[in-house]
């Protein structure tokens, strides 16, 4: 063994520069100026090439150390490079990549070299935490580091297709293919959105993990509900409706309603008072045009429900309830989320719908806030009802009055704070009074 240092040399008038990468790591066989350590300063990142060839034994260095000339940075075995040539394919495939990768000479200043980028040229990082987000070194020669590092790739991030897990060209390749061919989160007024990659975390050296495929209908409407997330602004304006009476109303119909064949349910007359709410209240029954400079204003009332099933949410739609009783809606609604549960849904059943209620209140919980179903503007969620003691301002007393909550989440661009409590005051005096709601 002949182990030499490696210092670092001669980087121009800085007292001080951070690591911001290590590139190689102990056991790596490194050749001549093979880059071993990027130095960042404000101005200009830099590789340090390695000043001979041989095998790494000791880093000196770590990410976020601030060193300057003359630094150790790392011990090497030059011993070791006679024999590199006979190593695993492994290092070959090193060697191979290695001749297409221009690096600056070890004798010329590193400041000065080619190497050194202005950080305004790099090209946008595609996906880009600089040091890895795993926080453990991915496997991959020096030039790829190299080679994804310009690109500005997280090798975290790639899925390495070489020997022993190496991460070769062609995979950073495929990577940045596969990032720039993912759809862009687009808004209506057309202004995009990027975010950083979310970690790669290995679960598993917490605890014990089971990996299973997300189902069909959670995919697509994971993209959906993230697209709508993120592109409509929304408020979630809170209110509680007082249901005392409806709820009476509605237990005393139950009987004659399951004689036809009918599960009456509170959600059939929420139906019903938001149409109602919806006409008069007309932008909450639009959709923005897709350039987002038109409010297209719908003269039909289509009302799509939340439907939890085995596989996922779905929204079924029921049409044109402005023309249907609150029994026949019930109906529909008993129809509908049978064959939803049954994956038996057509297409078109789930389509067309101006405004959506997700009722929890069957399964508990006190508020929430659902996610606008776009180019829908707005979306109503019903929690669990429960018996409060309310103030009668008139007797001077409390009273236990049975009280609805409502959530109702707005796309703000559309509607603005006032007409969001509007909408919501019309329809607790909708639901307060059952004859209001059946006129
Ligand atoms: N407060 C108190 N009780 C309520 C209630 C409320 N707000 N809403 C319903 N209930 C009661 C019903 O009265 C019924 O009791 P009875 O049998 O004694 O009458 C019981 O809860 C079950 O109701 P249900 O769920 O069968 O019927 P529904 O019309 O209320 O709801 C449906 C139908 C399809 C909306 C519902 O089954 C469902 O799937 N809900 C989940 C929606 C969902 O997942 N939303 C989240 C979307 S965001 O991820």
């Amino acid at each position: 063994m002949s182990l030499k240092e490696v210092l670092v040399p001669d980087i121009g008038n800085f007292d001080s520069v951070d690591v911001i990468d290590v590139i190689v790591s102990e056991g790596d066989t490194i050749a001549t100026d093979d880059p071993l350590v990027t130095l960042e300063t404000d101005k200009a990142s830099m590789d340090i090439p390695a000043p001979f060839g041989g095998i790494v034994k000791e880093v000196k260095v770590a990410v976020g150390d601030q060193i300057k000339e003359g630094v150790l940075i790392m011990m090497v075995d030059t011993a070791a490079e006679a024999e590199a040539p006979a190593a695993a394919p492994v290092v070959q495939a090193v060697k191979v990549e290695e001749a297409k990768v221009e690096v600056p000479p070890p004798s010329h200043p590193v400041a000065e070299a080619p190497a050194v980028k202005q950080p305004e040229q790099k090209p946008n990082p595609v996906a880009a935490t600089p040091t890895g987000s795993a926080g453990k070194l991915a496997h991959a020669s020096p030039s790829v580091r190299k080679f994804a590092r310009e690109l500005g790739a997280d090798l975290n991030l790639v899925t390495p297709s070489g020997p022993k897990n190496r991460i070769l060209q062609e995979d950073v390749q495929k990577f940045i293919k596969g990032e720039l061919a993912k759809p862009r989160s687009e808004s209506a007024g057309g202004a995009g959105l990027s975010t950083l990659p979310m970690p790669v975390i290995d679960f598993s050296q917490y605890g014990e993990i089971e990996t299973k495929p997300l189902a069909r209908i959670k995919k697509i409407s994971g993209a959906n509900l993230h697209r709508n997330w993120v592109t409509a602004p929304h408020v979630t304006q809170f209110d509680e409706a007082d249901i005392t009476d409806l709820e009476d109303f509605r237990r005393s119909m139950k009987a004659e309603a399951e004689k036809k064949g009918v599960k009456l349910t509170m959600l059939a007359f929420l139906i019903k008072a938001v149409v109602n709410a919806l006409k008069a209240y007309p932008s909450f029954n639009a959709s923005l045009s897709p350039e987002g400079n038109e409010l297209i204003l719908k003269g039909y009332y289509n009302i799509g429900f939340a439907c939890d099933t085995p596989d996922g949410l779905v929204v079924p739609v029921i049409r044109d309830c402005d023309h249907k009783d609150v029994m026949d809606i019930a109906r529909e609604l008993i129809e509908l989320s049978g064959r939803a549960r049954e994956r038996k849904l057509k297409v078109e059943e789930m389509q067309g719908g101006c405004f959506t209620i997700s009722s929890l209140g069957g399964i508990g919980g006190t508020m929430f806030t659902p996610i606008i179903n776009c180019p829908e503007v707005a979306i109503l969620g019903v929690s669990r009802s429960s018996m409060q003691p309310v103030w009668d301002k008139a007797k001077g007393e409390f009273e236990p009055r049975l009280m609805l909550p409502m959530s109702l989440s707005y796309d703000h661009r559309v509607i603005d704070g006032a007409d969001g409590a509007r909408f919501t005051t019309h329809l607790r005096s909708m639901l307060s009074d059952v004859r209001r709601l059946l006129l």
